[in-house]
């Protein structure tokens, strides 16, 4: 019987799963591995620069395809059907209507950039919104007309994660725009990939709105701490020369209409 290493048995099984793409950083610990998907050839390898943007990418794409996480999906297709008769449809209508005009009267500038958002990103478009001011709003107000277009990061709030789990979408659907909401907090968190997205041709677009805060925890702190603001102020490298140190990375600003 022919020699099977366990890497090379590993990656039979990734392939016969159907498994195209893999994201990961190369180690010694996975160094087997990463050669058995060189020589199998059937699996696309992409190298981040951090292990954890690797899971997020992985969580995008996963997100997006339905290609990794096939249980998952089921199990959520499952809990949908088995709790729809608990809902009337004028119920959710009144809902919706009853939110939408506390919404207008809450965040009417955050809805104005929201439904320009909507307005350019068709349908098929796939929206990853971080933990940031407008990503919260985004959850509550940005319409989701198609199944996986809307990744978020659900109740887990992992600041960050947003542009590696756009990064991951665009390699799944590379002939959909795929657009990341950011804040100047979480962006920097995983901005390293923005190398792998030039390395790889990853054509994401990434809105990056900035105030030199994570304005998230200026507000916690005014609402419940009486305004004791202490570590919510941050400084960052100006976005737009990111431009210079990371080649082809093209940097707009823009005003919602
Ligand atoms: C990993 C992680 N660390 C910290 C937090 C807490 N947190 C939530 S929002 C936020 C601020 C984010 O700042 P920014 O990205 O600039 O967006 P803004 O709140 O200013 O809109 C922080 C620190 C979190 N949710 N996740």
């Amino acid at each position: 019987m022919p020699y099977t290493s366990g890497a090379e048995a590993m990656v039979a099984l990734m392939a016969r799963e159907g498994v195209e793409v893999v994201f990961g950083l190369p180690g010694v610990q996975i160094m087997d591995a990463v050669d058995a998907i060189y020589r199998d050839k059937r699996i696309r390898w992409i190298s981040t620069r951090h292990e954890q943007t690797a899971a997020y990418m992985a969580y995008g794409y996963a997100r997006t395809t339905d290609k990794i996480g096939a249980a998952l999906t089921a199990l959520l297709k499952e809990l949908s059907s088995s709790t729809a008769s608990l809902w009337q449809e004028q119920e959710i209508a009144a809902i919706r209507g009853d939110i939408k005009a506390r919404l207008e009267k809450a965040a009417s500038l955050q809805l104005a950039v929201i439904r320009s958002i909507r307005e350019v990103l068709q349908d098929d478009g796939i929206l990853v919104p971080d933990i940031t001011n407008i990503g919260s709003w985004c959850d509550i107000a940005y319409p989701v007309n198609k199944r996986n277009t809307y990744v978020d990061s659900s109740y887990f709030a992992t600041l960050g994660f947003a542009f590696p789990t756009a990064l991951g979408a665009k390699i799944g659907n590379p002939d959909r725009p795929v657009v990341a909401i950011c804040g100047d907090g979480g962006f920097p968190y995983a901005s390293a990939e923005l190398a792998t997205a030039v390395q790889e041709g990853i054509n994401v677009v990434t809105l990056v709105f900035t105030d030199s805060a994570y304005g998230t925890v200026t507000g916690i702190q005014q609402r419940q701490f009486g305004s004791r603001f202490i570590g919510n102020k941050i400084h960052n490298p100006r976005l737009c020369q990111v431009r210079r140190i990371v080649r082809r990375y093209r940097h707009q600003a823009f005003k919602p209409r």
